[in-house]
């Protein structure tokens, strides 16, 4: 779908409210400086940059007091976010949304899920972010969007745009996990999640990881796919401006398979990338890899 629809939406969401390491809120004008916009008009697309989403940049130095962390913060980004990706989805224009830490989830995805009746996900990251406030080791709410998406956690959080859960654990793809918490891996196991983890990309090749994710997915009949991309899925030789560098990662390689291989399927409705850490990171080379990966999941060829 992503190729035919010829008109995309940027949206920004400077916020680091998801977790405590500042800078994750450059992320958007990293990936801009990285040349996102330009790439995707070379690739012959009607590109509106739609600027950032408004967030409140408020002092803040709490630690976790077994409550979510700047929990005010993430509601309100959440609501104006949900709200821009409906509106951009309405315009029929496919949503490319840069982060911000993987809390804008909760927003993107409420968004996106008003235009679809039954949503796919892949969630391309070294973390499953499937906590609820009962399993958090932190606190910190970019370890909690897809389980906010599912209905389980704090209820403002999950009432963003509706009251319904946004989400179907069977239409829920994980890719590149390899640092789960025990409740997370007990969540995953009750409800039977797909996922494919290091342990089964090294296994199986990447190659065969997409093919069979492209099969479930079109087995559970979805009428979208919202492909989530956390940088840190990446080995941290390739995108060492993250918050939370995990070893023994996807490559670089392997992610451009992976990106070519959805964009044959043409079944990607929307995207974003979270965790880009500008501080972080040497030379912007973890925007810089975020932007060709985009490339590549939006149609870029080698010849
Ligand atoms: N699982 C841990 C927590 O809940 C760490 C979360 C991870 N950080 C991310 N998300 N970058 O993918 O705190
Ligand atoms: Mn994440
Ligand atoms: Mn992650
Ligand atoms: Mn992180």
């Amino acid at each position: 779908i992503s190729l035919d629809r010829k008109k995309i939406s940027i949206i920004g969401v400077p916020s680091d409210y998801g977790q405590q390491r500042r800078g994750v809120d450059m992320g958007p004008s990293a990936m801009r400086y990285a040349g996102a916009i330009e790439r995707l008009e070379k690739l012959g697309y009607d590109v509106i940059d739609e600027g950032d989403i408004s967030v409140h940049r408020t002092k803040r130095n709490k630690q976790y007091d077994g409550k979510l962390l700047n929990l005010e913060e993430v509601l309100e980004v959440s609501e104006r976010l949900a709200k821009k990706v409906d509106e951009v989805i309405k315009q029929d224009r496919f949503p490319v949304i840069l982060g911000g830490d993987h809390s804008i989830s909760i927003g993107s995805i409420a968004g996106i899920r008003k235009h679809y009746q039954n949503l796919g996900i892949i969630w391309f990251d070294a973390h499953t972010d499937i906590n609820t406030p009962e399993t958090t080791p932190s606190g910190n709410i970019h370890g909690m969007p897809l389980a906010v998406n599912l209905g389980l956690g704090d209820h403002r959080l999950i009432s963003i745009a509706g009251n319904a859960p946004k989400l179907k654990f069977e239409n829920i793809v994980f890719i590149g996990a390899r640092s789960i918490d025990e409740g997370e891996k007990a969540l995953i196991k009750e409800k039977n999640i797909k996922i494919f983890t290091m342990h089964e990309i090294d296994r199986m090749g990447m190659s065969k990881v997409i093919e069979e994710t492209v099969e479930y997915l079109k087995a559970r009949h979805v009428d979208g796919v919202h492909m989530s991309i956390d940088l840190d899925a990446l080995d941290p030789i390739f995108t060492p401006g993250v918050g939370t560098p995990v070893p023994g990662g996807i490559t670089y390689r392997e992610s451009h398979l992976a990106m070519e291989m959805l964009e044959e399927a043409k079944m990607i409705t929307s995207c974003e990338f979270v965790e880009v850490n500008p501080i972080l990171d040497e030379r912007n080379k973890t925007a810089n890899t975020a932007v060709a990966l985009m490339g590549s999941l939006l149609g870029e060829k080698l010849v």
